[in-house]
C-alpha cells in the first residue's frame, strides 16, 4: 500500500509524518529541515507494509521527479496538502497539483485522494482568516481534483488524535469490509466500563476509550513493549496463533489482560474493579468481534 504526500515546500508534510506514525509532539516538529528530493518511509499497519512517501516542495526537486513518473508509480492514496496559513501560495499548489494529476493521468494511476486543509489551528494565525482561506482551498482544490472524486479533511498536526483517526480510517478503508468492524467496535467500548485498547501488534491503535495512551497512531511505549513481549511468547512458547495474557497487581484490584487474535490484534482490557455481567458479556463479545476482524484482516492479505 503506497500512500504519497504532497504539496508545496513547509506545508506541513513531514510533520503529519512525524506526529502520526512516528511518535512526535507537535512541537517536536517546528524549525524541522525540510525535505530535499523525496523521503520514503515504511511503517507496518495490520501485518501490511505501509509506505509513506513525502515530496519535497522546493521548486528545483518538483522538476526532477515530475519527469520522472517512477516515484508515483503504485500509488494507492495520494494525499495532496494545502496550507491553510498560506494562501497567496494557492496559486503555485494549484500549479504544481496540476502537473501532478497529468503525470498519474498519463501512467494510468488512478489513487484515492485525500485532500488535507492543513494547519487548520490558531497557532500564530486568525481564525477570520482561517475560514475565508478554507472556503477559498475548498472551491479551488475540491475541483481541481473532481475526476478523482475527492475526499477532503481539516486537519492540524495540533489535533493529533484527530489527525491520526484520519489515516486509520484511510488505511482501513483499503481493506474490504473492515471499516465496519472498526465503527462497531468504537461503539461497544464506550459502553463498556473498563479501559480498553485495541491496536496491532506492531503498536498502532485502532481505537480505544483511554486519553493518553498514544502519540498519533503510536501506542505508549510501555504498552507497545508488553504487547511485543507476549507477542512473542504466543509464537515461541505458546506456538498458537491466539493467546491471552493477564496481570494482576496484589495489593489493590487492579488488573490488566492482553488478547492477542491471530497474530496481529491485541486487545488490552484494564479494569480497576469487577465488572457485572452485564459487562463482562459486552467484552466478551467485543471479543469474538476482534478474533473475526482479525481473520478479516489476514484474508485480506492473502488476497494481497
Ligand atoms: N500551525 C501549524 N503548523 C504546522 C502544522 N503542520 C506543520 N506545521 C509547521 O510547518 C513547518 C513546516 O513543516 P514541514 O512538515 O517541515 O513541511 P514540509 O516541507 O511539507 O515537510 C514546521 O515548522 C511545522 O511545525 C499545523 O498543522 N499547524
Ligand atoms: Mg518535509
Amino acid at each position: 500500500m503506497k500512500i504519497s504526500l504532497v504539496g508545496l515546500s513547509g506545508c506541513g508534510k513531514t510533520s503529519i509524518y512525524l506526529t502520526t506514525f512516528a511518535g512526535k509532539k507537535p512541537e517536536q516538529t517546528v524549525g524541522a529541515a525540510p525535505t530535499i528530493m523525496y523521503e520514503i518511509r515504511r511503517h507496518p499497519f495490520l501485518g501490511l507494509e505501509v509506505s509513506i512517501f513525502d515530496f519535497g516542495g522546493q521548486e528545483q526537486y518538483r522538476e526532477s521527479y515530475i519527469s520522472d513518473p517512477k516515484v508515483f508509480q503504485g500509488t494507492d492514496v495520494l494525499i495532496p496538502v494545502v496550507d491553510l496559513h498560506e494562501p497567496e501560495s494557492f496559486d503555485a499548489a494549484k500549479e504544481y497539483f496540476k502537473q501532478i494529476i497529468d503525470l498519474f493521468t498519463k501512467n494510468n494511476i488512478k489513487p484515492a485522494v485525500h485532500i488535507f486543509f492543513h494547519k487548520y489551528d490558531l497557532k500564530d494565525y486568525v481564525k477570520e482568516l482561517l475560514d475565508t482561506n478554507l472556503e477559498k482551498a475548498k472551491s479551488i482544490f475540491l475541483d481541481l481534483f473532481s475526476r478523482w472524486n475527492p475526499t477532503f479533511h481539516v486537519t492540524s498536526i495540533y489535533e493529533q488524535e484527530r489527525l491520526a483517526e484520519i489515516f486509520r480510517d484511510i488505511l482501513v478503508a483499503s481493506y474490504k469490509s473492515l471499516e465496519k468492524h472498526v465503527e462497531t467496535a468504537q461503539k461497544q467500548l464506550s459502553e463498556i466500563p473498563a479501559r480498553i485498547i485495541i491496536s496491532d501488534t506492531s503498536g498502532n491503535v485502532i481505537v480505544h476509550n483511554v486519553q493518553g495512551v498514544s502519540t498519533g497512531l503510536q501506542l505508549r511505549g510501555d504498552l507497545r513493549d508488553f504487547i511485543s513481549a507476549c507477542n512473542n511468547l504466543r509464537e515461541n512458547f505458546f506456538m498458537s496463533e491466539s493467546a491471552e495474557f493477564t496481570g494482576r497487581g496484589l495489593d489493590g484490584g487492579k488488573e490488566i489482560s492482553l488478547h492477542v487474535f491471530k497474530f496481529i490484534i491485541a486487545v488490552l482490557i484494564m479494569k480497576t474493579q469487577e465488572l457485572d455481567k452485564k459487562a463482562q458479556e459486552k467484552i466478551d463479545t467485543l471479543l469474538s468481534d476482534m478474533s473475526m476482524f482479525a481473520d478479516l484482516v489476514v484474508r485480506a492479505h492473502a488476497e494481497g
